[in-house]
């Protein structure tokens, strides 16, 4: 952060670090003092801006970054990311020693994995890892005592390898049925248990757990989609103990408009043909941005008021129906508030039939994140050059 590029297309998201502190903050008054919060930033933190985030993040009170890969959190070594990173996805074996050296730390579920990455970590250098537990999520992780005690056996007195924590993942801590979650929980804590010796942090808890189990909290809680102001699920929205700020809004600007007259067609496929006289503008935003095509019809706001996508949207390009004739350079908010209304994230993912975790995700890194603090810009691409 801190460097500003000049842009060239008024299309941009902007990134709100007020709120994404505020968030952190209120996870952190949320638990108990001894629980650290991990600032989960995979996927370019969802999309947000992995190193903008991480640094509110660490700023406002998280202890700990965890990414889904190595290459995540090398790039935030590269931008100067000094915290401790957890990767909580699975690695190669002859990556280990790059890791040590890098002081990230890897999750570990496998024997075979640790006896291979043994020959590529410097006897001098001390690999930090995580043991998996999969305790209903099937996802990665260790099933059986006997796959533990063989993990064990191959670390115990090899200063390579020291085990900093163990973890597990929820499947459904987001749904109001809560026996599945449960079901994980004590079988976490049995897994735990088998343990020679609890590691510093035994953590179980994604932003839904962190949210609505204390129980689940343990030691530290792994905090991503509501560090973003969204809310873990449609079903839990109404039972947040903390109100959520979203951070991510999308914008452009008008580049052209025109008026149709009745009878007169719109984008590929002539699909959409004007009723009266119409007019219509052009917006430089299309679904190599991931603004999709699934999108058509979906309102956006312009002047504060909700007009319509409409026609196929191009690569590139599509077009929305105005009220009335609004000049060449008049701001559009696809997501996000202008004049007191407001398009949710969550309303975009209601429309994609998919959850708000992939709505952020899917803004294509063709459009530049701008990072804003007490209104300003204070990284990232500014627009105004
Ligand atoms: N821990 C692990 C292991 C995860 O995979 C995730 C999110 C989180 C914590 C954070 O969860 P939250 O964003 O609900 O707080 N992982 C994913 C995933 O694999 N697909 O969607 C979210």
């Amino acid at each position: 952060m801190g460097e500003q590029t000049k842009m060239y297309r008024d299309t941009w998201a902007e990134i709100n670090l007020d709120h994404i502190s505020y968030n952190v903050e209120s996870m952190k008054k949320h638990v108990d003092e001894g629980t650290i919060v991990i600032a989960v930033v995979k996927a370019n933190g969802y999309g947000h801006g992995d190193a903008a985030v991480a640094e509110a993040a660490l700023n406002a009170g998280a202890s700990c970054l965890a990414v889904a890969t190595l290459d995540e959190a090398m790039a935030l070594r590269k931008k100067k990311i000094a915290a401790p990173i957890l990767v909580m996805g699975a690695s190669r074996p002859e990556n280990a020693g790059d890791a040590a050296k890098e002081n990230i730390t890897l999750t570990v579920f496998q024997k075979d994995w640790l006896s291979a990455a043994k020959g590529y970590i410097k006897s001098a250098d001390t690999l930090h890892i995580h043991l998996k537990f999969d305790t209903g999520m099937g996802r990665l992780g260790i099933r059986s005592r006997d796959e533990l005690q063989e993990i064990e056996s191959v670390i115990k007195g090899d200063k390579r390898f020291l085990i900093e924590g163990a973890f597990t993942h929820f499947a459904t801590a987001d749904s109001l049925d809560n026996a599945y979650f449960e079901q994980q929980l004590s079988r976490f804590e049995e897994m735990a248990g088998w343990m020679e010796e609890a590691p510093k942090y035994v953590h179980s808890s994604n932003s839904a757990a962190g949210l609505r189990f204390p129980q689940a909290h343990l030691n530290a809680v792994r905090m991503g989609i509501s560090m973003y102001g969204l809310a873990p699920s449609m079903e839990m929205k109404p039972e947040l103990p903390f109100p959520l700020k979203e951070a991510f809004s999308l914008h452009t600007r008008i580049a052209h408009v025109k008026k149709l007259h009745k009878g007169e067609k719109v984008s590929y496929g002539a699909t959409y043909e004007a009723g009266e006289d119409e007019w219509i503008a052009t917006l430089p935003i299309g679904y190599a941005d991931g603004w999709i095509r699934k999108l058509q019809g979906q309102e956006v706001l312009t002047e504060g008021i909700r007009v319509p996508i409409v026609g196929r949207i191009c690569m590139d390009q599509c077009m929305i129906k105005l009220p009335h004739e609004m000049p060449v350079g008049t701001q559009v908010t696809l997501i996000g508030e202008q004049g007191g209304e407001k398009i949710h994230v969550d309303e975009i993912a209601q429309k994609l039939e998919t959850i708000n975790y992939e709505v952020t995700c899917m803004v294509s890194s063709r459009v530049p994140r701008i990072y804003k603090r007490d209104g300003h810009i204070i990284g990232g691409v500014n627009y105004l050059l």
